[in-house]
């Protein structure tokens, strides 16, 4: 796959070391990966794929829940928790951990499938998805489901306990690393800001937005005509710029690229780094792809047989392509 903008890196004149420098411990040292064989990217690939199957399933089996959203997010979280994350699965309290926050929460069943599929609890439980009494409700729920950092679901909400954490890691010296997920619609919310000014005046290079960039919220965008998709918020790189962050920009379904600015955001050293993960929404399903109507719509069963079978093409296609 084609890397949309490898690393188009925006420079800004951010006063890293300037007078609002926050006159706390120097920024932690980076944390040590667990001992981990990297994956390969056939398999990372192979992770995503068996994801957008588990999302489709769960969907249709609950007759509810969000899809176009998880499914433009996969392959970032895919690489997250299996290439990225500092993480235990069987240790989810452990103080040392990178933290994610999903401020995205209705793409919910895109994260618990990924934590699935890392362990942190039986794949079969992703049967439960959204039922009462599960673990596993319409937006994550901490208080629940050991693994999230978070509880999340009301937009805008997720970046601010970012920062908090972020600050809390070099107050107590602890050298994790915190990740939170946007979506684009979700940055019109006035709190979203409010935290990427406090972030930035606080150097908090330990954190990272990563801004979930498939041009679509949940109608399409108003104009004098009705909805249209015709017009995304328009370049959150240059807004997070503005607001004193370090700027990344990459295909977010690119395993190596999104690889790469996981990396890149990481090294970067006294400001917090926003990477824009250009995806497409309901990616890996030609018929939700772009369509804002599969914000939250459930697959039938057609729909979902011909969606798996198009997952398992699409890999096929893939690996072919590299083999
Ligand atoms: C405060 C708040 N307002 C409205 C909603 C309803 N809602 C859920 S998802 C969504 C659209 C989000 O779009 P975007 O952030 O682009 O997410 P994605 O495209 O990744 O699904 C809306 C309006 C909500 N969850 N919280
Ligand atoms: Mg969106």
């Amino acid at each position: 796959m084609r890397v949309i903008a490898s690393f188009a890196l925006v420079q800004t004149d951010g006063n890293a070391q300037g007078p609002n420098a926050m006159s706390l411990a120097e920024p932690t040292a980076r944390p040590l990966k667990q001992e981990r064989p990297r994956p390969s990217l056939a398999e990372l690939r192979r992770l995503s794929a068996e994801a957008r199957r588990l999302i489709v399933r769960a969907v249709h089996t609950a007759g509810a829940g969000h899809i176009g959203g998880p499914l433009s997010a996969t392959d970032l979280l895919i690489t997250l928790y299996f290439d990225t994350l500092n993480i235990d699965p069987r240790r989810p309290d452990w103080p040392e951990r990178d933290r994610f926050i999903l401020s995205k929460g209705h793409s919910s069943i895109g994260l618990y499938a990924v934590l699935a599929l890392r362990g942190y609890f039986p794949v079969k439980e992703l049967d439960t998805f959204d039922q009462i009494d599960s673990r596993l409700q319409g937006h994550p729920d901490m208080t629940r489901l050991p693994g999230l950092d978070m509880s999340t679901g009301s937009l805008g909400q997720g970046l601010s306990p970012g920062v908090g954490m972020a600050l809390g890691a070099r107050l107590r010296g602890l050298p994790f690393h915190t990740w939170v997920m946007l979506g684009d619609g979700e940055i019109q919310e006035g709190q979203v800001w409010e935290a990427a000014f406090t972030a930035a005046r606080y150097n908090l290079d330990a954190l990272t937005a990563i801004v979930d960039y498939n041009r679509l919220p949940q109608f399409g965008w108003p104009d004098a005509r009705g909805f249209t998709r015709e017009r995304p918020i328009d370049d959150p790189a240059a807004k997070f710029a503005a607001f004193g962050w370090h700027v990344l920009e990459c295909d977010g379904h690119d395993h190596a690229a999104i690889q790469d600015a996981f990396s890149a955001a990481v090294a970067h050293r006294g400001r917090p780094t926003c990477i824009v993960a250009h995806t497409i929404k309901g990616h890996g399903i030609s018929f939700m792809e772009g369509d804002f109507g599969w914000h939250a719509k459930v697959p039938t069963g057609d729909q979902l047989t011909e969606a798996l079978a198009e997952i398992d093409r699409r890999l096929t296609d893939q690996n072919g392509e590299e083999g």
